[in-house]
């Protein structure tokens, strides 16, 4: 498989859920949007604030701290995952199979231009990202206009969350 989708590819736009609980959540959601700006073929187009958000899904497990991140990227869905899980790794990460369970950092790839993709191991459009208001206001602070396929677009999708306790943490 080729890391970017081919010499012809239009670079996309990917969005990108971050997310930790662990150790110290902002530092390393500052770390990962610098290590995203450094991925190959691809840009940092823009940076959400940092929110603190309720842990959800499991409740037992310290509040979370959210962003979200827009890339343009030539690499290739699958090229992309793979990064983001280095990145995670590099971090620190360690998998200990229990879902929703607390971690130093997440990062999801919830959409990649207006796809959607069902492989083992990443379906895109994420498939919790319209019931999760930790993951949309982040993505919608940069990125409401993007499409979210069977959604509209990410607009759309907040509208329907309740963005309760989701609440920035640094200035805009
Ligand atoms: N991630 C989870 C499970 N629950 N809750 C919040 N608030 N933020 C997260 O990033 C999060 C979560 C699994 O990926
Ligand atoms: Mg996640
Ligand atoms: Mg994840």
């Amino acid at each position: 498989m080729s890391a970017t989708a081919g010499p012809d590819a239009r670079p996309v736009h990917a969005s990108i859920g971050l997310g930790a609980n662990l150790g110290d959540p902002a530092a390393a959601l500052r770390e990962a949007f610098d290590a995203l700006s450094r991925l190959p073929a691809t840009r940092l187009l823009v940076a959400s604030r940092l929110y603190r958000t309720p842990a959800w899904g499991r409740t037992d497990q310290p509040d979370y701290v959210n962003a979200a991140a827009l890339l343009e990227t030539a690499l290739a869905p699958q090229a992309l995952l793979a990064a983001l899980l280095e990145i995670e790794r590099r971090a620190g990460r360690v998998r200990d199979g229990h879902r929703w369970g607390p971690r130093t950092l997440d990062l999801d790839l919830l959409l990649y231009d207006d796809r959607v993709i069902d492989l083992p191991g990443l379906r895109v459009p994420h498939p919790h990202l319209h019931e999760r208001a930790f993951a949309l206001v982040p993505l919608a602070e940069i990125a409401a206009a993007e499409p979210f396929p069977g959604h509209g677009c990410v607009g759309d999708a907040l509208a329907g969350v309740d963005a309760g306790g989701v609440v920035a943490i640094d200035a805009a």
